[in-house]
């Protein structure tokens, strides 16, 4: 029956809710969701799944070849994965709808140095509402490793299940000791969410998404759900392949949530069995009134403690402002400024990296962070993620 992992009274609004999903294709996030499956935690916090392995990041800085840098490269992108796409189920029990970010919205967070490994800053943007784009830029300055990108959603209904496509790319700066510069396109892989009529969703990587280095070295990974590869779900398969060569030099094999192993050597590859790191992230009394958890107080509040009349309350208000703000910026003209990115058409980096691989499409757009942003104006947050 449709929704056994749905309470009770809440079978009724599931069912809509699916209908209007599968009638539907754009931007999700604007849907009204039935309660139970709705997260007190905004999309700006998800670019936080990039770093909850910090030392992964870190030790990209340490490998010696250009060989050994896009393999650590790939370790840590291959880690992040289980953060990214199932940690809601393990600490929500299935996935859930995020906040949907007001434009503006803003999230910074870090992970201490420890073990030499350096301080991670973490930064990110709402820079659009409709559609939904969030920009980030993180940062290991001593390490001389800095990741900017930003992330849309296109989505869309087949088979029972919801296909989101993630418009949107991230770059990976590395500092290498001859004082040159490294640089990888990271593109993201597809989603399909899956477990919809039982009311527990849950996501499953399709298709391929690619790792590009400066330096001619490209990992090339391929998502399969259960009966592919290994019969299992989430499974995955990478090609690493050397600069101007199809003929891979690694095979790395496994599931990305758990473990996997290079294919020729048998030597274990990833493992991401063991504990993440949460970052750590200013009390919400000294945050800024446009930080994530700040704004979006109540709203958390009303989600966790089971009380949706309050969340809707809270969140009508947020909405209310917004329009209103939206409405007064027609009236005068002006238009929203972003605090900590630029807007370019086409990225140089996705544009000169993408052609190596025949990316699709052949240019996309970014947001640049800037480097120098008004930091006395923002909270004691920022000026210590500035550091
Ligand atoms: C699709 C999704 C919003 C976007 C989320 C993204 C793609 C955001 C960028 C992160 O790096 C990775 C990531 C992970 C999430 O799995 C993905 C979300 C899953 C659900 C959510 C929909 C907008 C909500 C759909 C409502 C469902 C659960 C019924």
């Amino acid at each position: 029956t449709v929704g056994e992992a749905v309470p009770a009274t809440q079978r009724g609004s599931w069912s809509s809710f699916l209908k209007s999903i599968a009638s539907f294709s754009g931007d999700l996030s604007s849907l009204t969701a039935p309660p139970f499956i709705l997260s007190p935690i905004s999309l700006t916090e998800f670019p936080a799944y990039w770093c909850e392995r910090p030392e992964l990041f870190a030790a990209i800085a340490d490998a010696k070849t250009d060989e050994d840098r896009m393999l650590a490269v790939l370790k840590w992108f291959i880690s992040t994965l289980k953060d990214q796409y199932t940690s809601r189920n393990e600490s929500m029990g299935s996935e859930k709808k995020p906040l949907n970010p007001v434009l503006g919205e803003l999230f910074y967070a870090y992970w201490p140095d420890k073990n030499n490994r350096g301080k991670t800053n973490l930064l990110v943007e709402q820079v659009s509402h409709h559609p939904p784009i969030t920009a980030y830029y993180i940062s290991n300055p001593s390490k001389g490793l800095s990741l900017q990108g930003h992330n849309a959603q296109k989505t869309s209904f087949s088979g029972g299940s919801i296909i989101v496509k993630q418009v949107g790319h991230a770059t990976l700066s590395v500092l290498l000791p001859s004082g040159g510069t490294e640089e990888f396109l990271i593109t993201l892989p597809r989603l399909r969410i899956d477990g919809l009529w039982y009311g527990s969703p849950y996501i499953e990587l399709t298709e391929s998404s690619y790792i590009q280095s400066s330096s001619g070295w490209l990992s090339t990974i391929e998502y399969k759900g259960k009966g592919y590869f290994s019969g299992k779900s989430h499974s995955f398969k990478a090609l690493v392949t050397p600069p101007g060569s199809s003929s891979p030099a690694h095979t790395v094999e496994g599931t990305w949530h758990q473990t996997s192993k290079d294919v020729k050597t048998g030597r274990a590859f990833h493992d991401v069995t063991g504990a993440k790191e949460e970052a750590t992230v200013a009390d919400v009394e000294a945050q800024g009134e446009w930080e994530s958890r700040r704004l979006w107080r109540g709203v958390a509040r009303g989600i966790r403690e089971g009380d949706f009349e309050t969340a809707s309350r809270e969140k009508s208000k947020i909405e209310n402002e917004q329009r209103q703000r939206r409405k007064d910026e027609a009236a005068a003209g002006t238009k929203w400024q972003l605090k900590h990115f630029a807007h370019v058409d086409s990225d140089p980096t996705y544009e000169k990296l993408g052609k190596l691989f025949k990316a699709s499409p052949p240019t996309e757009d970014a947001y640049v962070f800037q480097h120098n942003p008004p930091f006395a104006d923002m909270s004691t947050t920022t000026t210590e993620v500035a550091k």
